[in-house]
């Protein structure tokens, strides 16, 4: 009878052990990082399309591009999304991210006003 009662406390004492570590975690909230990227956008529906793009993007929390600078500011979450995963995106949106040239394909179906080939307008 006494094996199971100090059976009990130490999984009492284990179970309140691990719920104690679980409210720690959650009132620190998920790890959100930022990163830089440069792009090739030039125009506002540039901002728009990249924008939009970074949305859907898993672990993204915000993203906003300057267009005058032509970098985009990413918020994501550093467990669900990495720098490079999001430089892949940008890429695949049709523009260079950093020293990554963009996706081809993505490039030419962007309008002729969006191109590299234009100054930043
Ligand atoms: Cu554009």
């Amino acid at each position: 009878m006494k094996s199971f009662k100090l059976l009990f406390l130490a999984v009492f004492a284990l179970l309140a052990h691990t719920t104690t570590a679980q409210t720690t975690a959650k009132a620190k909230g998920p790890a959100t990082e930022q990163v830089q990227l440069k792009t090739s956008a030039v125009c506002d529906m540039c901002k728009t399309r990249l924008e939009k793009a970074m949305a859907y993007e898993k672990g993204v929390q915000a993203a906003v591009l300057d267009v005058p600078t032509q970098v985009l500011t990413v918020t994501y979450r550093s467990d669900k999304t990495t720098p490079a995963a999001l430089r892949t995106a940008v890429q695949k949106t049709g523009y260079d991210a950093d020293s990554e040239p963009a996706e081809a394909r993505a490039y030419d179906r962007l309008p002729d006003c969006c191109k590299k080939t234009n100054a930043v307008h």
